[in-house]
Formats: C-alpha cells, structure tokens, sequence
C-alpha cells in the first residue's frame, strides 16, 4: 500500500462506535474493533520493532530478571528516535479517540512505548498507571495497541472494570506485592481478559487497574502504546520517587503547577 493511503489513516478520524464514550467514562477503559488497518500495523510494527530492537539493552536470560523485567520490554519515547515512528505516535485519529474519550478539548502526549512481551515472558502485575505520574487530574488514558492478533496465551491487556474509582491500592508500583494485594481487592469487580483482533485497540484510565498474562506461546507479543493527557493538565509535586523521575525524563522538569508544554509533550490533536 502507498505510503500516501497509511498517513491518511492514521490523519483520518474513527467513527467511534454509539456509546463508546459513555462505557469509556463509567468502566474506565473501552476496546475498539478495527480501528487501525493491517497494513498500516504492518508498515509502522515493522519500524518500531527494529527500533525496540536497536535500543534495547535488556538481555539478561528471565531466570535473572526481576517480575517487572520480565513482563516486558520497555523502551519509551521512539517518537523521538525515529521519524516515521513518530508518524504512528502523532496520530491525529487515535489521539482524537483519546479527546473524545476523556471529554476534553485536546490531548498532549506524556510519552509514548513499546511494550514487547517475549516468549517466556512473565505477568505483568496488576497496577494503575497514574501512580507514576505527577499530574492534577485524572484525565489521562493509554491506548495499548497490539502489533499482531494477540490470542490469550500471548498475554492480553485485561482490565478491572470500574476500577478506576477505587482508590485502594493506589500507592503500588508495578510488582509481586501489587498483582498478589490487588488480587485480593479486586474481587468485587468484573474482569475483562478477552483476546485482541488485529487491528482492536483499547483505551484505558490512568487509575483503572489493568494487568496481562504471561507469554505462553513462541512468539514475542509486540505491543506500542501513547500516554495521552488533558492538553490542559498540570504538574503536581511527585509524590514518590517515579513521579520524580518522571517530572525529570518526561516532563522536562516544567515547573509544578504550570501546563507541560514543553516540546517534550507535544499537542497531538485539539479541537
Ligand atoms: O502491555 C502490558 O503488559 C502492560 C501494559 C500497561 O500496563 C499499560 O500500557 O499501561
């Protein structure tokens, strides 16, 4: 396909289905049937893997690696590295979705990530993401895009519905501690595990508790996803040394209490 007809998709709005908002707004997350062709997964999921490739400097064997190490690999912010990459990040249709979802006038990206899980790949831990951020308010969502079909044994986004009101369990990073205590509190709420089409995508709330399976089949499970906020957020104090380190390395130390717009966290779409 001409390289023409793929950024006209990703440029390209996506009819959201009637009642996705509202889903989005009471469950805290919502998956979306076809809302990226195959051939534009295939074009862009070929340049982010040679980049997660290429960046990559976790290469110790599992046996060795920490529950967190082993969900994933993680590299952040290929927007950054690679100027293609940073056509699929800026898109204008799914950073639209996130506008809509949220209900705000525009979104800005925190930062963007591959999240590829290997074959032999662990759990990732049940947590919700905003833990990491020092942000105001809890306009924030990710949307998990996988690069191929991703059947339950290649480890799934599965999320705790509703679980975005809670407000147990918010003080966890990404753990054995985190996945075995919210385990135990999350019991009261419906647990969505299904598989992902190719070409589905889910939205999720940065306080919606969200976990994965681990990776039971022989190839990697390739993962991109973009970090969206209020294009009117604002910085808070950290609260815990990740925010910290995030204030630093994703929002450019701007100062607390101010919009983080820098060039680091671009506008991505705006009414
Ligand atoms: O891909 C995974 O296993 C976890 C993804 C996740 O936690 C996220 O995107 O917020």
């Amino acid at each position: 396909m001409h390289k023409k007809i793929l950024l006209s998709q990703l440029a390209t709005p996506y009819p959201l289905p009637a009642g996705a908002v509202e889903f989005y707004q009471e469950y805290g997350y919502v998956k979306l049937k076809e809302v990226l062709c195959p051939e534009v997964i295939g074009y862009y999921g070929q340049l982010i893997t040679s980049e997660v490739i290429r960046l990559n400097t976790l290469t110790k064997p599992m046996e060795e690696r920490t529950t967190y190490e082993r969900a994933f690999l993680q590299i952040m912010n290929l927007w950054r590295e690679h100027e293609e990459v940073r056509e699929f990040v800026f898109s204008e249709r799914l950073a639209k979705i996130a506008t809509d979802l949220m209900q705000v006038q525009g979104v800005r990206l925190y930062h963007d990530q591959a999240l590829y899980k290997e074959p032999s790949g662990g759990i990732t831990p049940w947590h919700a993401d905003q833990f990491y951020w020092p942000l105001a308010t809890e306009k924030t969502v990710t949307v998990w895009i996988p690069l191929q079909t991703t059947p339950m044994e290649m480890g799934p986004l599965a999320f705790a519905e509703k679980s975005q009101s809670v407000e147990i369990g918010r003080d966890l990073e990404i753990s054995d501690e985190s996945e075995a205590h919210m385990a135990t509190q999350l019991t009261q709420f419906t647990l969505n595990e299904a598989p992902f089409d190719l070409g589905e995508v889910s939205f999720h709330a940065g306080w919606l508790f969200h976990r994965a399976g681990a990776n039971r089949s022989q190839i990697a499970r390739k993962v991109m996803t973009m970090i969206y906020m209020d294009k009117d957020q604002t910085i808070t104090a950290p609260k815990n040394t990740f925010q910290e380190a995030d204030w630093r390395t994703w929002l450019n130390c701007k100062e607390i209490g101010t919009t983080p717009n820098s060039p680091l966290n671009p506008v991505l779409f705006s009414y």
